[in-house]
């Protein structure tokens, strides 16, 4: 287990290679049925990354739009796996895991080429924990600060396995993903394109 700041906590190789395929495969199965586009920036650039949204869609429209025709649902078991990543990052009977029930998962997909630059995610009407977990290739995972985009930032390398829930004062700190390293995933998952796949669990909140 790792802090690397107070609410950030990063737990290694927290899904086994079976549970890393499985959700591979669910992936695969997500996005035959919607599939994943480069999101457009308010500023009108196109994202390297692509996504998909399950649950609720908070973004770009809010609160616009959840389950229906084009967004599928957020399954339970996915709810609960967020659960139980919020009891081992901050314990069982922590506010932040007893109070955690994520309506949304975004699901990236890193290309090689694919990066993401430095940002705070404040688009959530929720200050809740974001869970987030990496699948396929080894990337770089820049966590800065939550005053400015640059430096003091710290470099930690996400593997596919690995949880990170960033929760309390590091809920809005600036972060992005300078670079992934093709080829570091293995053939075992099953990702024939090679790539990394990051799964978020969110909750939206309703602005109260
Ligand atoms: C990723 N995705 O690896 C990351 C994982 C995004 C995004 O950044 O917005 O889709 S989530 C990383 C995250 C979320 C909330 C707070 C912090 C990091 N943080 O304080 O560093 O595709
Ligand atoms: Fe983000």
């Amino acid at each position: 287990r790792q802090e690397p700041a107070p609410g950030a906590v990063h737990l290694p190789d927290w899904l086994n290679p079976e549970r890393q395929a499985q959700l591979v495969t669910q992936c695969r199965v997500w996005v035959r049925d919607s599939p994943m586009r480069h999101q457009v920036m308010p500023g009108g650039g196109r994202m390297s990354v692509q996504s998909v949204m399950l649950g609720r869609n908070w973004r770009p429209y809010r609160y616009g739009a959840s389950a229906g025709p084009g967004i599928q649902e957020l399954p339970d078991w996915l709810v609960h796996t967020g659960q139980r990543a919020a009891a081992d990052a901050y314990g069982e009977l922590s506010e932040l895991a007893l109070n955690f029930e994520p309506d949304s998962a975004l699901i990236n997909y890193y290309d090689s080429q694919a990066h993401m630059g430095m940002h705070q995610d404040k688009d959530e009407y929720s200050a809740a924990p974001i869970v987030s977990l990496s699948l396929g290739d080894t990337c770089v995972f820049r966590f800065g600060n939550t005053e400015t985009r640059t430096a003091p930032y710290q470099d930690i390398e996400l593997r596919s396995g690995d949880l990170f829930v960033f929760g309390g004062p590091s809920r809005y700190a600036f972060h992005g993903v300078p670079k992934v390293y093709p080829g570091t995933g293995g053939p075992q998952l099953g990702m024939k394109h090679g790539g990394r796949l990051n799964i978020t669990l969110r909750m939206t909140g309703d602005g109260t």
